[in-house]
């Protein structure tokens, strides 16, 4: 018995590379090299051969056996690449595709407004500096002249942190206030400084009008010749651009901080007629920020050495101000993660605020 070898292989081979899906691939690979497949049955026909012949047709049917499973793999492997790509091709998602507005999410009023006062006093050159929210008491209260005895550091002022046994520790702190950023910029850098601090601060007070964990942005400006009429005219042109009104009127009321002096506390002028607040105009005044003169004995704790160096700063409330900008009445609803709330309080995203385009969107 004598078989054609090459014609089975040929036409083994062309058929698989002509199967067009994984099944009528399988079906061939059953026909070919299955148990009563025709390679199979050729093999099975060598027994009645004589030796030197079986051989030589054991040897090319072994040869078609490969080749056969090799043209096999390789067509599996081609269509499961095609099936690949039509299925990719298929999901594929258009990323530039604008989102449905019903589903579109929105920016938190805390996160739309510290993006505003970056940009604002980003144009007025001041960089953005960032801390850890676990300060240890030395950079949270004594390099700001808060002596020990100060009401601040009480405990129902101050979330005071355990060690690893669980006591209070009271060397580690949530920090109250973001000054101990202020105070790591002014251990690492020689001036001048020109830096904001907005960030998470935390005090253990909770009302109608302060919650645990609140937010703040201070400033801190400090140079040769830095003088409280630096500070009248940042403060005036920070709020200006804010709250966008032209000549805002702002009252300086002297205060005390322990890390200023002198200090004040500054209102902007207002209107509350018909129930309805209106700022940068009316008769009436509203509290929004403190500030003052940097304490030489907080520069010089901090290695700035206060007879060649002064500086200004001041300290706000990001909740207040966003409240007072976007009418919101209500502060403990910033934390209630209300997506109504959100949906119609909140920003539009990536509409970032500039005071080109408009801080608002
Ligand atoms: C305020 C009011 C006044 C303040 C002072 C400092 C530092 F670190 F430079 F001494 N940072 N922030 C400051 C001054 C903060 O918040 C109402």
């Amino acid at each position: 018995m004598t078989i054609d070898t090459e014609g089975l292989a040929q036409e083994l081979i062309e058929r698989i590379e002509r199967a067009q899906d994984l099944q009528s691939l399988e079906a061939l690979r059953v026909e070919a090299l299955g148990k009563k497949g025709r390679i199979t049955a050729e093999m099975k026909q060598l027994g009645g051969l004589d030796p030197d012949a079986r051989r030589e047709a054991g040897q090319a049917l072994n040869a078609v056996k490969d080749r056969v499973a090799g043209a096999i793999e390789a067509r599996r492997k081609r269509l499961e690449d095609q099936a690949l790509e039509t299925q990719l091709a298929a999901e594929a998602v258009d990323v530039s595709l604008p989102a449905r507005p019903e589903r579109r999410g929105k920016l938190h009023p805390i996160s739309q407004t510290v993006d505003e006062i970056i940009a604002i006093f980003g144009q007025m050159g001041f960089e953005v500096a960032e801390g850890p929210d676990i300060e240890d008491d030395y950079k949270n209260f004594t390099a700001l002249n808060i002596p020990p005895e100060h009401p601040a550091r009480q405990m129902h002022d101050t979330f005071y942190l355990a060690d690893a046994d669980g006591r209070v520790d009271m060397s580690t702190v949530l920090r109250t206030h973001t000054s101990p950023v202020q105070v790591r910029t002014m251990e690492t850098t020689t001036p001048p400084i020109r830096v904001i601090a907005p960030g998470r601060t935390y005090r253990s007070d909770s009302d109608m009008t302060h919650t645990p964990m609140f937010h703040q942005v201070e400033g801190l400006v400090v140079d040769k010749k830095t003088h409280f009429g630096h500070l009248k005219g940042c403060l005036q042109d920070f709020c200006s651009a804010y709250f966008e009104v032209e000549d805002v009127p702002l009252r300086f009321r002297p205060s005390y901080f322990p890390f200023t002096e002198p200090s004040a506390e500054v209102d902007i002028g207002c209107s509350r007629k018909g129930g309805e607040l209106t700022i940068g105009a009316g008769d009436d005044w509203l509290e929004i920020l403190g500030c003052g003169m940097v304490h030489p004995k907080v520069l010089a704790m901090s290695g700035i050495d206060p007879e060649e160096y002064q500086g200004f700063a001041f300290g706000m409330g990001i909740e207040r101000i966003a409240m007072l900008k976007y009418g919101i009445p209500d502060l403990r609803t910033f934390f209630d993660a209300d997506v109504r709330w959100l949906d119609h309080y909140g920003f539009a995203p990536l509409e970032a605020p500039t005071l080109i385009r408009g801080l608002t969107p």
